[in-house]
């Protein structure tokens, strides 16, 4: 077995949102980084998740020179619909967001495309990156005067030894960077949810113009998109549930059900995906250890009714990224130092809103007298009926300027 030794001024590990944005941001500042990525590239531009930007995400594309097909086949939504009631008593309100809030919009752009922008743009560049290497020691971090290391195994036995001056790890939930740092530094905060998502992804017309979030006694339900000519959309389900009960046929009659409303119909089609994803609200600090930072989903998990993590992920990259030019270009770590600090101001207010819009949404399972039900349908009309409750679900929803 060989190995390849790398010196560089910034390891990465993973090439989801956070570490290839980081990797580019770096890059263009003239910041040497490698990335390191456990998965094959078909793996990582196959993956399904969210789809929803706020204008600050598209804004950081831009300035990092990705966003050519995202202005092209980017969708701009300047509202949001929510519906709830009992059947036969179904309400509707369209959420202004862009009138509430001063002409902010949110664009619908799935993060799979972003990551297939990302990481041809860094093989163009020709900045290192290595698929197929799961890192599997990280250390040194804690050490003031060392230099971290990263060891990777590629998937055809190669040993990959990365030294460099500092380390990110955004490798998400389930990465090695949290796990390496000792339980006596960090403080983590958890909820999980009784529920579940059951999203699916159809080749089929969108049936509404902008994302519809609807409340039903079976449960929540949403409609979102892709494109002009996939949907994507999502059902609460109990998270112990089995994909094996959910056939196709199922999944639209309960989309039907669940979305319903007066004189409004849901065009169905082949499904091309479904999974099953656990809810879960997380935060783990600080996000700084000595010569280590955690950015992304490796520090905090949001359910996804607030359309938060992948944007949650991007601004953490853009507060590192400034940080780590700052004091490697020009030795200033008064950024570096208040990072985790910055950081979680925004990462609490997209907590709060993401749990809040959860349990306005979501069926609570265990709500035998219907008090919880009763609770969201007065919160939804409250929605409807003061623009001060709208303009506040709004400001949060296309992201707050100032937190
Ligand atoms: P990611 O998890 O995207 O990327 C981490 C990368 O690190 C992965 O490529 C992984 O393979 C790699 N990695 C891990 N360990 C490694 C190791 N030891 N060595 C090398 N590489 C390693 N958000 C929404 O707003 N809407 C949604 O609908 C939505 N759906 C989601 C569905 C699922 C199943 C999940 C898990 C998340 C979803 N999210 C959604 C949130 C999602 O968008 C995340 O916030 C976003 O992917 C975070 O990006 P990263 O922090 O880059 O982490
Ligand atoms: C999505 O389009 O995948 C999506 C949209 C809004 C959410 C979550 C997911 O809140």
């Amino acid at each position: 077995m060989s190995t390849t030794r790398v010196r560089t001024r910034v390891g990465i590990v993973g090439a989801g949102p956070a570490g290839l944005l980081l990797g580019r941001m770096l890059s263009r500042a003239g910041v040497d980084n490698v990335i390191l990525e456990r998965r094959d590239r078909a793996y990582c531009e196959a993956r399904i998740r969210a789809g929803v930007l706020e204008q600050g995400t598209v804004d950081l594309l831009a300035e990092l020179g990705v966003d050519q097909r995202l202005r092209r086949e980017g969708l701009v939504h300047g509202g949001i619909e929510l519906r709830w009631g009992h059947d036969g008593d179904r309400h509707a309100f369209h959420v202004a967001m862009d009138e509430l809030t001063g002409g902010r919009t949110v664009t619908v752009y799935g993060q799979t495309e972003i990551v297939k922008d990302l990481i041809a743009a860094r093989l163009d560049s020709g900045e290192p990156l290595w698929f197929d290497a799961e890192v599997t020691e990280l250390e040194g971090f804690l050490d003031p005067a060392g230099r971290p290391r990263l060891v990777a195994q590629s998937t055809d036995g190669e040993r990959l030894e990365v030294d460099c001056e500092l380390a990110v790890a955004a490798d998400g939930f389930h990465g090695i960077g949290r796990r390496v740092v000792p339980a006596s530094r960090t403080t983590t905060f958890e909820r999980t949810h009784p529920f579940a998502w059951l999203g699916v992804l159809a080749e089929v017309a969108p049936s509404c113009e902008e994302l519809i979030y609807s409340h039903h006694d079976r449960g929540f339900a949403m409609h979102s998109m892709r494109s002009p000519q996939i949907s994507r959309l999502y059902l609460q389900v109990d998270p112990r549930d089995d994909l094996a009960n959910w056939s196709d046929e199922r999944i639209w009659e309960e989309l039907a059900i669940r979305l319903s409303f007066d004189g409004w119909s849901l065009r169905t089609g082949p499904v091309l995906e479904k999974s099953i994803t656990p809810m879960r609200s997380f935060v783990a600090t600080p996000m700084r250890h000595g010569r280590l930072f955690l950015a992304g989903d490796a520090a905090h998990i949001v359910p996804p009714t607030g359309a938060k993590g992948l944007n949650l992920a991007a601004w953490d990259v853009r507060v590192l990224g400034e940080a780590l030019t700052a004091s490697l270009k020009r030795g200033e770590d008064a950024l570096l130092d208040a990072y985790s600090e910055t950081c979680l101001r925004r990462i609490w207010r997209a907590q709060d809103f993401s749990f809040w819009m959860t349990s306005l949404l979501h069926r609570a399972p265990d709500d035998e007298d219907g008090i919880m039900a009763e609770l969201q349908r007065s919160r939804l009309r409250y929605v409807s009926t003061s623009e001060a409750a709208a303009r506040s679900l709004a400001e949060n929803y296309v992201g707050m300027e100032r937190v």
